[in-house]
Formats: C-alpha cells, sequence, structure tokens
C-alpha cells in the first residue's frame, strides 16, 4: 500500500505537524520521577482544613505605575485566523487603565503549606479563536481540568513549557476539538503557544489552593475563606515579573493591600 492510499488531507495535516516539530506528544501522562513530582510531594502531607468560624479576607489591587505601553494591532495576515475575529486585534500583553493592572496572577504564595484542599471538579477553559487565546491568563489549581479548545477551521498546536511540571506538545485539528490537561505541581505561571501562530500565548497559575485571582480591569481581587496566620501574596506579570507582601491575618480578620509594578 502506497501513500496514493492515504488522503491528501492527512497527508497535509501529518506534514503541518511535522514542520511544527510535535515529536513528543506526552498529553496527560506523568512521569513519576520528574522533578515536578518531588517538588509536590516533598515534606509532610497537608492535613489541616480551614475553620470557616475564624476565617478572614485578603483583598487588594494591582497597579501599574508609570506610563502604560499603547497596546499594538496585531498584523495577523492569515485568512483563517481573521474570519474569526470581528475588527482589529490587538496585543494584550499589557492592558492597564487609570494605574490599574489588567491580567495580573495573584495568589497566596506561602502561608497555606499545613492546609488540605479539595481539586475543583469544575473544568477551567481556555478558547483557540481567531488564532488568539481565550482567555490569556488563567488559573487553576493543582490537578484541576483545563480544557484547550479549538473554535477555529484551522490547525493549531499547544506547547506548554512548565519548569515544575511536563511538558506538553499536542495538535488541535479540527474545530470543536477538545484536549484536558491537569498539572501536579505549583507553578505560576506555565507559558502556553502555539508554533503555527507565534503571536498566541497565554499563562496559566498552578496554585495548591483556592486563594488565586487574575485581575480585571479594576486590578482587583479578594481571597475570602483564609484562615488566620502569615503569608506572602504574591502578584504575577507577564512583561512585569512578580511583587510581593508579607501580611498577617487575624482570626475574621480583613487585610488590604497593593502591589505595585513599574512601567518600563
Ligand atoms: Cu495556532
Amino acid at each position: 500500500m502506497g501513500t496514493a492510499a492515504i488522503p491528501k488531507r492527512l497527508v497535509a495535516v501529518s506534514c503541518l505537524l511535522f514542520a511544527v516539530g510535535l515529536t513528543a506528544c506526552n498529553g496527560d501522562k506523568r512521569s513519576s520521577s520528574s522533578t515536578a513530582a518531588s517538588t509536590r510531594h516533598s515534606g509532610p502531607a497537608p492535613t489541616q482544613s480551614v475553620d470557616s468560624a475564624t476565617a478572614g479576607r485578603i483583598s487588594g489591587v494591582i497597579l501599574l505605575s508609570g506610563t502604560a505601553p499603547v497596546p499594538t494591532k496585531l498584523a495577523i495576515g492569515e485568512p483563517g485566523c481573521k474570519a474569526a475575529q470581528s475588527g482589529p486585534v490587538y496585543d494584550e500583553r499589557v492592558l492597564a487603565k487609570g494605574g490599574k493592572l489588567q491580567n495580573s496572577f495573584v495568589y497566596i504564595r506561602s502561608g497555606l503549606e499545613a492546609y488540605a484542599f479539595d481539586t475543583p471538579k469544575s473544568e477551567v477553559v481556555i478558547d483557540q479563536k481567531g488564532c488568539i487565546y481565550k482567555p490569556r491568563i488563567v488559573g487553576v489549581q493543582v490537578d484541576q481540568t483545563l480544557t484547550f479548545v479549538n473554535s477555529d477551521s484551522l490547525m493549531h498546536n499547544v506547547r506548554t513549557s512548565p519548569t515544575q511540571n511536563d511538558s506538553t506538545n499536542f495538535a488541535m485539528p479540527t474545530r470543536g476539538q477538545r484536549r484536558t490537561q491537569t498539572f501536579e505541581s505549583p507553578e505560576v505561571a506555565i507559558k502556553t503557544g502555539c508554533d503555527v501562530h507565534p503571536w498566541m500565548r497565554s499563562y496559566v497559575g498552578v496554585v495548591a489552593h483556592p486563594h488565586f485571582a487574575v485581575t480585571g480591569a479594576d486590578g482587583a481581587f479578594a481571597f475570602n475563606g483564609v484562615p488566620p496566620g502569615s503569608y506572602v501574596i504574591e502578584a504575577w506579570h507577564e512583561v512585569y515579573g512578580r511583587q510581593s507582601k508579607k501580611l498577617t491575618l487575624k482570626a475574621k480578620g480583613s487585610q488590604q493591600i497593593e502591589l505595585s509594578f513599574t512601567a518600563k
């Protein structure tokens, strides 16, 4: 049986897969000997549960000082991408208005190590639409399902580039396709991209507990149900890096903080 028996479309897809270097499609497979596994399972297993009678609240706002760059228009020439877009598409790396920074991933970096949290049953979805990831920044808990959806009538591949989890690279050639993924170790944040459309970029923050948030246009975040204790709160941003602050939350307390980045 020669190549003549293989449908042309299949040959084309195979060639594209080869072209973008899809040599290792790990999918959801995990290696127990990986750095990621040893990172997560080191130390005593958390056993404490949060007592709602004493839990409090940490809230705040993420700021950007200085002059924020004006988002530039992305030059997307591929007709298949443009077909799914309703207008011009802008570079979303820095979104800030009135000093409030959007798309910052905020989370409790340390202080909750002794507490055990259930893995949410709900999935987090990243859609590939018009050759853009929507949303650009997401957060999941360790082992929570992250689902990539392809809403475009063309092929994307999803390549994750973690340092504390196993990397993956898989193709999504058809419209409506869904592919799930989990991460077994905390990591803020995992870069995700498509080799076919290099401007496609998203980041996934993976945290061992539910106290994380992605800021909206108001730059605000709030964590409710936090047990009393001493914490480090960190804000991460894909361009500006990290900012953190320590605080102590009393029983039934409420703490407000600001974390500020400076525009370069
Ligand atoms: Cu793509």
